[in-house]
């Protein structure tokens, strides 16, 4: 037995995002956004489902926060729906919209909950789509406005602030991949718009600052982490080339205002042209307060010749699997944790989401979720292990607060501590929200 113990200091959250919860997407003035766009194209989402009822959080909050109070969280990040505050991107505000979030804050406050605001998590209204989406320059301008608006709104309610949620995820896998929201296949496309994605960050924040808004500011990139199969240096070039794909081309822009430059060659390779023009480097370059950090998932790998966009495969190494096919691999949250503090010193990093899919369903109203309790573990254990290689870490917050829509999933895998019965809407406090309450409390879990 030992005991894993966090800094006095520590902070404890759970995170979600409008559209995985919120529901109400036609009422009090919503825009449509390039979700309910793609969630109601046959073929996108599994089993045909959408976000237009979710959890319903929009009329549930006050519950829900309950549920966070006895948790005994000191952080919520949630993400605002852009649509709800300009429906068709820019344009008037839509007051109702600014009402809905001011309830929920101030129903956390009330409660001695820390709100956390993501401005992005991947909901950009239609409006803006059908004018070319996040390829278009105008788009920045608009999501700054937007920015501006929330800043000068909830300016000294909320003291947390995040731009951008997985940068990799609304340009590669989004217009690349293909798999979420636009949907598109086009890596120079893609490519272009990761650019995009980081100006309007930085442009985000210089606004910050120049408003001279109380808080702090940071975004939340994804990251995964590649082991070596061998010491060959096709393989370790190959695992490095994956990982830079999440990191480095999203954190070097910010830190060191330039791309890394293998991976550019690397995507010139492969027929991309990237378009930087004047100052766009400069305004990336921002110093942020905070970085969020999210990490699910890694595993070992290998060099291959022509394999995928980054010529590696997979190693098999009969990893452990949570329920959407994830292999555990805590190992790669301590190794990614202690490489981007060797890369870009010693920022403060809040782990912005961990957590696990496991699709266990009430029996006698409890639910036995031992694989969640197990994952939870496994890496918060690493993580402590990563504060003490010196990884500035100053808080932890689980994915998900409930189950949610899971985007092209739909609502078949389920990542809350919560359980949500979508036909009723009931919640269930699940096995790892004790696991995670009593954590919370003692600040050590034994191990
Ligand atoms: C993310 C996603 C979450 C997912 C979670 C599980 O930020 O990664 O935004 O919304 O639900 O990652 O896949």
């Amino acid at each position: 037995m030992s005991i894993i113990q966090f800094p006095k200091d520590m902070k404890w959250g759970t995170a979600t995002a409008s559209y995985q919860i919120e529901g109400a997407t036609k009422e009090d003035g919503r825009g449509q956004t390039i979700w309910d766009t793609f969630s109601k194209t046959p073929g996108n989402v599994l089993n045909g489902d959408n976000g237009d009822v979710a959890c319903n959080s929009y009329h549930r909050y006050e519950e829900d926060v309950q549920i966070m109070k006895e948790l005994g969280i000191d952080v919520y990040r949630f993400s605002v729906a852009w649509s709800r505050i300009f429906p068709e991107g820019n344009g008037e505000v839509n007051q109702k919209g600014l009402d809905y979030y001011h309830r929920l804050i101030d129903e956390l406050l009330a409660n001695g909950i820390e709100p956390m605001c993501t401005l992005y998590h991947w909901d950009l209204p239609q409006a803006l789509q059908d004018k070319g989406g996040w390829n278009n320059r105008e788009t920045i301008d608009a999501f700054v406005n937007y920015a501006e608006t929330m800043f000068k709104e909830f300016s000294g309610k909320i003291n947390y602030w995040l731009t951008l949620n997985e940068p990799w995820c609304i340009s590669f896998l989004s217009n690349y991949i293909g798999v979420h929201a636009p949907g598109n296949q086009d890596l120079q496309l893609a490519t272009q718009i990761s650019h995009h994605l980081l100006l309007a960050h930085g442009e985000t924040v210089k606004k910050f600052r120049d408003l001279n808004i109380k808080g702090e500011i940071g975004f939340a990139p994804n990251t995964t982490w590649l082991e070596p199969f061998s010491n060959q240096q096709e393989d370790i070039d190959a695992c490095k080339r994956e990982v830079a794909w999440y990191v480095e081309w999203f954190m070097d822009p910010v830190f060191k205002g330039e791309y890394p430059s293998f991976m550019v060659d690397w995507f010139k390779k492969k027929g991309v042209e990237l378009v930087i023009e004047d100052g766009d480097m400069e305004a990336i370059n921002q110093p942020i307060d905070f970085l969020g950090i999210n990490y699910y998932t890694g595993h070992v790998a290998r060099y291959k010749e022509n394999e995928g966009l980054l010529d590696w495969e997979m190693v098999e190494m009969n990893y452990d699997r949570t329920d959407i096919g994830w292999p555990i691999f805590p190992q790669g949250f301590y190794n990614v944790l202690t490489h981007i503090t060797e890369s870009y010193g010693k920022v403060p990093i809040y782990i912005t989401e961990n957590g696990s899919c496991y699709n266990d369903e009430p029996e006698n109203g409890r639910v036995k979720d031992d694989g969640r309790i197990n994952y939870l573990q496994q890496h918060l254990t690493a993580l402590s292990g990563a504060i003490k290689s010196g990884v500035n870490v100053k808080g932890y917050l689980t994915w998900s607060l409930m189950d949610n829509f899971e985007w092209a999933e739909g609502y078949s895998k389920r990542f809350g501590i919560v359980h949500v019965n979508y036909r009723t809407l009931e919640r269930t406090k699940k096995d790892s929200y004790y696991w995670f309450k009593q954590t919370i409390e003692n600040n050590w879990f034994e191990n």
